[in-house]
């Protein structure tokens, strides 16, 4: 049985995001969604509100309803073992993508043998991404056709309670 994780900070999980969850379950037997905190970034959402979100569009998709999310607690490389992964499956919209994910994919397998799959963004959902999405939100634009139902309210909320 082949299993693969879907690593992301899903700050909010996009549809661009189940695309690729959706074509990862039909390349492996199993596929969980590992909701990670990037060092990098200020996150929107709480990592409780990321996994709620992810969980709630993957049930709703049956493509996707036996796929789990869990928050991943450490190094991604660290939840691939603990779930059984011989694999992460990550999206790329382009070429800034790849060299952000070229040196993470080198330094995940050099640390335990995890190979890295790429799978190229569909173009309907290439130009999504989370910043974009909350930068739209925050100026009063519409997101509900960049993210999976129910996922905008969460968003705008949380907006909301940042201006509080
Ligand atoms: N279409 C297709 N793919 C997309 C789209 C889209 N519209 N939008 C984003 N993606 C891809 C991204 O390229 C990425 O591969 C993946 O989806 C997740 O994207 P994000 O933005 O949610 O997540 P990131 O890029 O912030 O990744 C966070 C990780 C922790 C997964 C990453 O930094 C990583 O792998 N780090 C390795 C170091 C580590 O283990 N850190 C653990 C911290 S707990």
């Amino acid at each position: 049985m082949t299993i693969a994780v879907c690593p992301g900070s899903f700050d909010p999980f996009t549809l661009g995001h189940l695309d690729v969850v959706r074509r990862a379950r039909t390349l492996f037997d199993g596929v969980v969604v590992g909701v990670a905190k990037n060092a990098g970034k200020t996150g929107l959402l709480t990592l409780d509100e990321r996994v709620e979100i992810v969980r709630a569009a993957l049930a709703a998709d049956p493509a996707t309803a036996d796929v789990r999310a869990e928050v991943v607690p450490g190094l991604v490389v660290d939840f691939c073992r603990e779930v059984g992964a011989t694999a992460m499956v990550k999206g790329l919209r382009g070429g800034g993508d790849l060299d952000a994910e070229l040196p993470m994919a080198l330094a995940n397998r050099h640390l335990t043998g995890v190979e890295t799959v790429y799978l190229p963004a569909d173009p309907a959902y290439a130009h999504v991404a989370s910043s974009l999405v909350k930068d739209i939100a925050r100026h009063g634009g519409a997101i509900e056709d960049m993210v999976p139902d129910g996922v905008a309210a969460v968003v705008r909320a949380a907006l909301a309670a940042q201006q509080r």
